[in-house]
């Protein structure tokens, strides 16, 4: 017996809108921050969390269904199993192995290769018109990895990249002018990690490029300072890490941010990995990195094509080259 009473004379059913779902594979400590601002954001009706540790995701899954009468309507549910993935339009994987005391990132690369020989196929088969977005790390290699054993187009696969990075680069930049981090345009684009490079030449805050600005205002702007912005962005990751064990906010608000430009076909330029070899005069093979990509339904919709100096380009092809001698060691 139905729980309502149908109403006389209804007016007949107006067009329901898509059905949206997002697979967040890794309830982790990062799967279940992007998983829950995701619902926070009203993005999705459906939610499928996979992880290989049955409990902690029935916990997981539990503690957010219980949310539910602060929440927009959202179905959640949660399987070890990848069927429950089915009919995905976003696929997010943040599950890998822990690095391990004394562990060379390459070795934990292989060990994370291994899981993504069975997460990437189990998506894939029962999300063919997905898209996937990559956050385990190294992400801009794991990318690449879920690139080459899904067979998807470049374009249906991201790596959250440097998103997160030039977040933390916007931050800085508005904490040292006292402005709001929105207003600031910055960029950090290739690898998410040590060898990114920040794109100093084309800041702006409000419009108004950074760099022009200070010196027609005559205001001695340190390389230096500049510099040490830069080198703070690149430590943060590891500063969190040691003071609470793991990031993970950030990280949530950054894919969800992806998440939103994909989904709601924002069309919104971010720093994301994505197949960078033709662009900037990367060459020598099929490398993912950050580069400022337009986002929408289509997944990733074109790169934009900034100014970069000679310095900044140069660096963004060292970091290329890093990315690609760690690949070639992979064997796939
Ligand atoms: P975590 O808290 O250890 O979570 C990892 C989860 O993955 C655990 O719940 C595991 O049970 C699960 N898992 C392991 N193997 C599998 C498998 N085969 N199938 C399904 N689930 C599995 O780690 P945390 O959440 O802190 O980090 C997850 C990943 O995100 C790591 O690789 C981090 O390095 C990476 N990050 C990437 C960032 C980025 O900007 N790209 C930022 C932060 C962390």
């Amino acid at each position: 017996q139905a729980f309502f009473k149908s109403v006389h004379n209804s007016a007949p059913p107006s067009p329901t809108k898509r059905h949206i779902k997002v697979s967040v594979v890794g309830a982790g400590n990062v799967g279940m921050a992007i998983a829950q601002t995701i619902l926070t954001q009203d993005l999705v009706d459906e939610l499928a969390l996979v992880d290989a540790n049955p409990d902690k995701l029935r916990g997981e899954m539990l503690d957010l269904q219980h949310a539910a009468a602060f929440l927009p309507r959202t179905k959640i549910h949660a399987s070890v199993d990848y069927s429950v993935t089915v009919g995905s339009d976003l696929c997010i994987v943040t599950a890998g192995a822990r690095q391990i005391a004394g562990e060379s990132r390459l070795n934990l690369l292989q060990r994370n290769l291994a899981l993504f020989k069975d997460i990437i196929p189990s998506l894939v088969k029962y999300s063919p018109d997905s898209i996937l977005m990559i956050v385990s790390n190294p992400v801009d290699v794991l990318t690449y990895v879920a690139w080459k054993l899904s067979g998807f187009p470049s374009n249906r696969v991201i790596g959250s990249g440097t998103n997160l990075d030039s977040s933390r680069f916007r931050f800085l930049i508005a904490d040292h002018l006292d402005v709001n981090a929105q207003d600031v345009q910055a960029f950090i684009v290739g690898e998410h990690g040590d060898s990114s490079v920040a794109l100093w030449s084309s800041i702006s805050v409000g419009g108004v490029p950074i760099l022009s600005f200070l010196e027609k205002q005559q205001i001695a702007y340190e390389k230096e300072t500049l510099e040490n912005i830069h080198k703070e962005v690149v430590g943060s990751a590891y500063e969190v890490i040691s003071l609470k064990g793991y990031t993970s906010w950030a990280i949530g608000y950054s894919a969800a941010n992806l998440a939103r430009s994909i989904l709601r076909d924002q069309r919104k330029i971010h720093p994301v990995s994505v197949l960078a070899k033709g662009f900037y005069g990367i060459t020598g093979g099929d490398v993912f990195l950050s580069l400022p990509a337009q986002l929408g339904r289509g997944g990733v919709l074109g790169v934009t094509n900034i100014h970069l100096t000679e310095v900044e380009a140069q660096r963004l092809r060292d970091s290329a080259k890093t990315i690609l001698e760690v690949q070639t060691q992979l064997g796939i």
